[in-house]
Parts: structure tokens; C-alpha cells; sequence
């Protein structure tokens, strides 16, 4: 059996990557949890089966914790480890500059330097989720060749934990990989992102549930891609001969606004009818425009993404649309009855 690590397992990709490994018969797979005081399982709670079997385990540890992860690394002893855990927003990093430094910088770190200690001649292959958040404000499209300039305390982390892996590698003979993911959605996005907040409105605004939605800027333009697509592209990049770096994105970008025209016409809304401006929502330096080129990915892997953007908008408008139909119906167990939109306080007060 490969045993793998996932660290973030609770999160979007976390979840689908646990789906895809554990879709593969050879593959153990081991879950880091942190602790919280509201267990948080949703995405992962159809893979009960795996856990009842054993191929599925989980583990209380956390990237700020140095010592639990050499415990972990020690316990698990994985084949594979797959760091997805991250302080994964944007505008959230403004607020908690230092601890998504701590997290999403030091945490990747932390695990490096684990499995370094740890693990001494055993190859471990390492995977690191950087993204395209490194780019920042250098024109599009974004490639391997592109000089970083990120925009953003979690910009300046990623590209720092980006880095520790190309050094690890270099430095230490480390099977370690950087992904460079452009933004990747599904209907088991977080509800903070622009994509899955735009369409669990549109659908609440459609059975009645709400009628407005607080936007930031509207005319940043993202290469929005598939999370399902993304995380197989992980797994590839660990079966190569050689560690290497490579960057996933469907080529493809869309603004925010046509991002509402479209999910809301899809419900036959207008979303002018119901998008008011949210100054708090906007960012003090902003990214306006990310187009990734996925040709290395494309050319040695022979990845590429299976679904389009209008397919993903669909995938999750559906979706919502069911959760909200289900919300009229009575209150789903252990979902919240009320949501508390996230409306950040002006920065700086
Ligand atoms: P996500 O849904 O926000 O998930 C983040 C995960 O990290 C959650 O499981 C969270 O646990 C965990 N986590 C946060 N702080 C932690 C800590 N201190 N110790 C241990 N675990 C911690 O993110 P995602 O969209 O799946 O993205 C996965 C990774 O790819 C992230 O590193 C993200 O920055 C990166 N990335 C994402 C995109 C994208 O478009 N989605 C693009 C490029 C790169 P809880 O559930 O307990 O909060
Ligand atoms: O969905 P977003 O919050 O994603 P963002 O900032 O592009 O970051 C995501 O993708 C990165 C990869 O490129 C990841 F590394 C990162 O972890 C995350 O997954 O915002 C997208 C755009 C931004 O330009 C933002 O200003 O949408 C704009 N926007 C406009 N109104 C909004 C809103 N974003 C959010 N979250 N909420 C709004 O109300």
C-alpha cells in the first residue's frame, strides 16, 4: 500500500484529492485534522466507508505546531504527502497578516523540515499547493517563466513556502513539487469565494431565501477551472521520474461580473437587480488579472482540464439550487439555519 499524507483534507481540495486517492485500490490515505471546536467533516463525510476499512485515517496535528508534525511523520511514515492546508483567503490575509504567514509561509516549512528529519533515506514525495496569487500584478498570461510579484500577505506566504520547496529539493535531494494552481472551484468551494458565493445567492435569490448580494469589485478576471480536474494533476505530478515544478490553469479567464451574468441567467435572474457594492469587500491591492499556460503540464503530464467554465458554473449553480430548495423544505441537521455573510471591517479600524 502507498501511504499518503494530506494535510488541509477537510478542505476543498483536501476532499477531493482523499476522493481520487482513495478511488485507487493501492493507496492508503491519512487525514490531518486540527482541532476545532465545531468538527468540521462535511466534505469528507461521504468517505466513511474508507475509514470503516481502514484505508482512511485521521490525525489531530497542525502546520503551526512543529513538533506534532514530526510526530505525524514519524507515525505515518507516508509515501506521499500532500500539503493542501492553508489561511487560504485573500482578503482574510490582510486581517491576519502574520498568522497566514505562520500557517500558509512557515507551516509548508514546518512539514519540509518533518520529513527531512524524519524520514533520512526513505523518498517521500512532496507535494506544496502554491498558487497563482504569486504572480500578482505581472501582466497575463502567467507562466513558469514569469517574475512573481505578489499582491497579498497570502501572495507573499505562498511564494515563501514556494521557494522552501524548490530549496528543499535542490538543497536536500527532496522529491519535492511545487503546483502552481490558478483558481479552481466546485460546488464544495468555501462560501467566502467569489465563485460559490455568487451562486448560492443567486440560488437563495431564486426560491426567495434572499434578495440581495454584497459585491467587491466586479471587473477582476480569474482563470476559473475545475477543483476535480486540479487535484488528479497532483497525483501526476508525483508519479514523474523527476520532481518538478508546473503550473495548472485553463488558459481561460472570465471576469467577476460575467461570473454573475452567468450564474444568474442560468436561473433566468438579472443579477443587476441584485448586487449592491461593498467597499469592505474590496482588497487594498487588488490582482486584476490572472490567464495561466498549462503547456508543461499539458506536454508532460498530458493533463488537461475536462470541464469548461460554463460546465463548472452549472455544476455549482445545481447545486446550490438543491441546498436551497432543501432549506425551504426545513433546516438540513447540522447545518446552520442562518448564514452569517462574511463582511469584513474596513481595514485599518
Ligand atoms: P480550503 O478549502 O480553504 O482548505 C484549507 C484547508 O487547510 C482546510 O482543510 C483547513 O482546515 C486547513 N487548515 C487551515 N489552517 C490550518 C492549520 N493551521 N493546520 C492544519 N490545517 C489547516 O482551500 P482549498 O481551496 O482546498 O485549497 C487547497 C490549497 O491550495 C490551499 O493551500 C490553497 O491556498 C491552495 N490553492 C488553492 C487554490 C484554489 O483556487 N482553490 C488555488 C491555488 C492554490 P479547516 O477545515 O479546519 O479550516
Ligand atoms: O474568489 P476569490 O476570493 O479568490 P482569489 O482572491 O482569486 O484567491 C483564490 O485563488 C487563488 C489562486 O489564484 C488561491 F491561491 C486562493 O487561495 C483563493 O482560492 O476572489 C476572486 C476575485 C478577486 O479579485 C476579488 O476581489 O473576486 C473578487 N471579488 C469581488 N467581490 C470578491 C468579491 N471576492 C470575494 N471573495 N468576495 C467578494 O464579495
Amino acid at each position: 500500500m502507498i501511504r499518503a499524507l494530506i494535510t488541509g483534507i477537510t478542505g476543498q481540495d483536501g476532499s477531493y484529492l482523499a476522493d481520487f486517492l482513495l478511488g485507487k485500490p493501492n493507496y492508503e490515505v491519512h487525514g490531518l485534522l486540527r482541532s476545532r471546536s465545531v468538527p468540521n467533516r462535511e466534505r469528507i463525510a461521504h468517505l466513511g466507508p474508507a475509514e470503516a476499512d481502514g484505508r482512511l485515517r485521521f490525525h489531530h496535528a497542525d502546520l503551526n505546531d512543529a513538533s506534532a508534525l514530526i510526530r505525524l511523520i514519524d507515525l505515518i511514515r507516508p509515501d506521499e504527502v500532500y500539503n493542501l492546508a492553508a489561511q487560504s483567503h485573500v482578503r482574510v490575509s490582510f486581517d491576519v497578516p502574520i498568522y497566514t504567514a505562520e500557517t500558509t509561509g512557515m507551516g509548508a516549512l514546518r512539514l519540509l523540515e518533518a520529513i527531512r528529519r524524519v524520514s533520512g533515506e526513505q523518498r517521500v514525495k512532496f507535494y506544496q499547493a502554491s498558487s497563482a496569487e504569486m504572480f500578482g500584478s505581472a501582466p497575463p498570461p502567467q507562466t513558469l517563466r514569469t517574475p512573481f510579484h505578489p499582491r497579498s500577505p497570502y501572495g507573499c506566504a505562498k511564494l515563501y513556502a514556494h521557494w522552501q520547496t524548490v530549496n528543499y529539493r535542490e538543497a536536500y535531494g527532496l522529491f519535492a513539487c511545487s503546483g502552481i494552481l490558478f483558481n479552481h472551484e466546485s460546488p464544495r468551494r468555501g462560501e467566502q469565494f467569489v465563485s460559490r458565493k455568487i451562486t448560492r445567492a443567486a440560488a437563495r435569490i431564486k426560491v426567495g431565501l434572499e434578495r440581495t448580494l454584497a459585491m467587491g469589485n466586479l471587473d477582476a478576471r480569474r482563470d476559473w477551472g475545475f477543483a476535480g480536474d486540479y487535484v488528479r494533476a497532483m497525483w501526476m505530478m508525483l508519479q514523474q521520474d523527476e520532481p518538478d515544478d508546473y503550473l495548472l490553469a485553463t488558459g481561460q479567464a472570465h471576469s467577476v461580473r460575467q461570473l454573475l451574468e452567468m450564474a444568474f441567467g442560468m436561473l433566468d435572474l438579472d443579477y443587476r437587480d441584485h448586487v449592491t457594492f461593498d467597499p469592505t469587500l474590496t482588497r487594498p491591492a487588488e490582482v486584476d488579472v490572472l490567464i495561466g499556460d498549462a503547456t508543461k503540464a499539458r506536454d508532460r503530464l498530458g493533463w488537461r482540464p475536462e470541464v469548461d467554465f460554463p460546465g463548472l458554473v452549472r455544476m455549482m449553480v445545481e447545486n446550490d439550487l438543491d441546498i436551497a430548495r432543501g432549506e425551504l423544505a426545513g433546516p438540513i441537521p447540522g447545518r446552520p439555519t442562518s448564514h452569517i455573510p462574511f463582511r469584513p471591517e474596513p481595514l485599518g479600524s
